[in-house]
């Protein structure tokens, strides 16, 4: 496999996001945000650390847009922290915020790498959170206006958007479960945020192609290959609950402009939808798009009865409605998030979302794993694991490619290794090294592999960054 199997036109790019990167917390304006109020709970993260310092990746951008270009990207998905534009959620743009992100873009852009900006990757200001944050549906308004701002400041040199990270985690794990920010057990209240976030997101499409006209705009969501461990109807209703809840709630919605009523039913939730999803909203939601965004990691396999998932002390179901359905550990090789590696089920979530919208084109924003890295001198990383989850990947793009889907392109989860939110510094996703004591930034064997694949000048001289 080689890079000249693909078009010349499709999008090699890298992907971090905010939080798990920036660092500089306080600096220049910023407010806090639901993450740093949930990684000062005690019990919430792994390992107790925060990204209060992360990256550092506020002072260091410069090194690291080197580093891209080292590597041979095309492209760069970031995200914008909205606490550092409104630093409560609302009113006036805060100059320094968007100064950043206008010095990262134009950075980019002077290497001949392409910015591709995620507007919420997560960080809502905690000032919308003390107001009920994403159960409130006022929220998808603050995003709406806080999207617009961004628009009408950086469209000049930022053309491709993505409005939302993820909203099924945001929702499901942030109001749900309680994994992550702002750590609320609601129940199935969960889907009210789920629709205000996708609300937030219809909203924010008219102010993105108002403000920018050649935007290229879109949302990513998270789908999951699904499968019944057995082909008994039990197990097969278990699958339609997490394919349900997990892709169908988002996908149609967005593609359709209808929530799945089997999935509301599961919830509970029909009367509150009935009420409150107005036809409007849906017609919203389901503004047409340039393309899909797809995160995917992993596989899941379920059947029913047995424990809740996540199944630890305390935890709450991140599929609530739906608590007995059990996943299933087929004996798969597991990254060290404990996530089944199966490639083919790249092609699986591309079909399931091309199957509903056939003219939209689709980019895998995030595909990588993390596994359990031995540093060597100088900060080396020989990790041959993730560099086999790569290939195989890539090549499962590869052949989405050859069936006709229309992938356009592909973005490593991650370029650094990074805050990998509840397990917070103890899970490593980043293609490049980062010793967190002395913040040094140093190419694993998959960095350099990629950038072998890719023609990046890193792959031959490990001290070349591309200048
Ligand atoms: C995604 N889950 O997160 C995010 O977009 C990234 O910020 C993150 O670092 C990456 O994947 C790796 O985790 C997820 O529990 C976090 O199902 C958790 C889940 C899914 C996605």
């Amino acid at each position: 496999m080689q890079r000249s199997d693909f078009p010349d036109s499709f999008v090699w790019g890298s992907a971090t996001a905010s939080y798990q990167i920036e660092g500089a917390v306080t600096e220049d304006g910023r407010g806090p945000s639901i993450w740093d109020t949930l990684t000062r709970r005690p019990g919430a993260i792994a390992d107790a650390t925060n990204g209060d310092i992360a990256d550092d990746h506020y002072h260091r951008w410069e090194e690291d847009v080197a580093l891209m270009a080292g590597l041979g990207l095309d492209a760069y998905r970031f995200s914008i922290a909205w606490p550092r534009i409104q630093a409560d959620g609302r009113g006036a743009a805060n100059p320094a915020g968007l100064d950043f992100y206008r010095r990262l873009a134009e950075g980019l852009l002077e290497r001949g790498i392409t910015p591709w900006a995620t507007l919420y990757h997560w960080d809502l200001p905690q000032a919308l959170e003390d107001r009920g944050g994403w159960l409130e549906r006022d929220t998808a308004f603050r995003f709406a206006e806080y999207s617009a701002t961004v628009a009408e400041n950086l469209g000049d040199v930022i053309t491709n958007w993505i409005t939302l990270n993820e909203p099924w985690c945001s929702s499901f794990l942030g109001y749900a479960s309680g994994a992550h920010a702002p750590g609320r057990q609601e129940g199935s209240r969960a889907a009210r945020a789920a629709h205000h976030l996708l609300l937030g997101h219809g909203l924010a499409v008219p102010e993105l192609r108002r403000a920018v006209p050649d935007a290229n705009v879109g949302i990513t969501l998270n789908l999951y290959s699904i499968r019944a461990a057995t082909d008994r109807g039990e197990d097969i209703d278990a699958a339609r609950r997490i394919d349900g809840l997990g892709n169908r709630f988002f996908l149609d919605p967005v593609l359709r402009g209808a929530y799945p009523s089997d999935v509301l039913a599961d919830l509970d939730e029909e009367a509150w939808f009935a009420e409150n999803a107005a036809p409007a909203d849906l017609a919203s939601i389901s503004a047409p798009l340039d393309f899909l965004g797809i995160n995917y990691y992993s596989r899941h396999t379920l059947r029913a009865g047995g424990a809740m998932h996540p199944a630890a002390d305390g935890a709450a179901s991140a599929y609530p409605g739906s608590e007995s359905v059990e996943f299933v550990d087929t004996g798969a090789e597991k990254t060290f998030m404990g996530w089944e590696i199966h490639p083919d089920g790249l092609v699986d979530v591309l079909e399931m979302a091309h199957a509903i919208a056939p003219e939209l084109p689709l980019h895998i924003t995030e595909n990588g794993s993390a596994y359990e890295d031995v540093v060597g001198e100088g900060g080396s990383v020989d990790d041959p694991e993730r560099t086999a989850y790569l290939r195989q990947h890539i090549a499962a793009c590869r052949d989405a490619i050859e069936r006709g889907l229309p992938l356009g392109g592909y973005f490593v989860w991650s370029l650094i290794d990074n805050f990998e939110w509840a397990w917070g510094h103890s899970r490593r996703f980043g293609i490049v090294h980062v010793d967190y004591e002395t913040q040094a930034r140093t190419p694993k064997t998959s960095g350099r592999w990629l950038a072998g694949f890719l023609g990046g000048p890193l792959a031959d001289d490990p001290d070349a960054t591309g200048s």
